[in-house]
């Protein structure tokens, strides 16, 4: 199995279609993409877009959907919830459609729509999504982080490297690092693997949010390793299902 990893979609060279695409965006939207599926939503429905997310929310009835949101860390107006892992608890959002947007996850979702495979990941859920891969067996396999507004994450970069290391630790089969970004994220994780959420704490946006106010919380959540078996699959165009 082949592996690269971008830092953001933007990085993601000009007309690639990659076959499998894993898009990771630990603080928060993967994070709570993947709660969310295991606390019992019905999808998630992802948006780079605002307007279209409103526009497309409206198809669904009132009683069965959720606008999740946030731009800049903050719920956006007039949404249900922000992007908080913690509070697409199993009573809001069990059998419910949730239609997200977020500053950067659902941009780099958008950037990989098309690929043939698409899974989500994050801290919480990485052996569910290691041995997806196992099983699966693809011969190439593209990481994108999220980032921000177009610029490197630490924790993104952190979860690459836990990935390759999880799949070099369990694979049968050869796994190659393509690229220099993911030979470098597989360092992170080694220099960090003990104190996850020290390294989410330092990131430039762990300290955003911890300027927003009190994400103690959120770092917990976000830090937990393996927690979770859900792997969030696209199954149509921008909707995250568990399968
Ligand atoms: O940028 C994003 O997509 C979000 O995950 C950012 S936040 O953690 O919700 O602020």
């Amino acid at each position: 199995m082949d592996l690269s990893y971008f830092h953001v979609a933007g990085d993601v060279p000009h007309g690639m279609k990659p076959n499998t695409s894993v898009v990771i965006d630990v603080l928060r939207a993967t994070t709570t993409i993947a709660c969310a599926l295991n606390n019992g939503a019905e999808a998630v429905q992802t948006f780079a877009d605002i307007n279209e997310l409103e526009k497309q929310s409206l198809k669904w009835p009132s009683s069965q959907r959720l606008l999740l949101g946030e731009r800049g860390g903050k719920k956006l107006d007039g949404f249900d919830l922000g992007n908080s892992p913690i509070d697409v608890t199993p009573n809001l959002v069990k059998g419910k459609r949730l239609f997200m947007s977020t500053t950067n996850g659902t941009r780099s979702l958008e950037r990989v729509f098309e690929s043939n495979s698409l899974f989500t990941m994050s801290l919480i859920n990485r052996r569910a999504v290691g041995l997806k891969l196992l099983l699966n067996k693809p011969a190439n396999v593209l990481l994108l982080g999220s980032g921000w507004e177009g610029a490197y994450s630490l924790e993104d970069s952190l979860a690459a490297g836990s990935l390759v290391a999880f799949l070099l630790e369990n694979s049968s089969e050869k796994i190659r690092i393509v690229n220099d970004e993911l030979s470098a994220a597989l360092a992170l994780w080694s220099y960090w693997k003990e104190n996850i959420e020290g390294c989410l704490r330092k990131s430039t946006h762990g300290q955003r949010l911890e300027r927003l106010g009190n994400h103690d919380d959120d770092f917990l959540c976000c830090s937990q390793l393996d927690k979770i078996n859900i792997v969030p699959t696209q199954r149509e165009k921008g909707v995250l299902f568990s399968p």
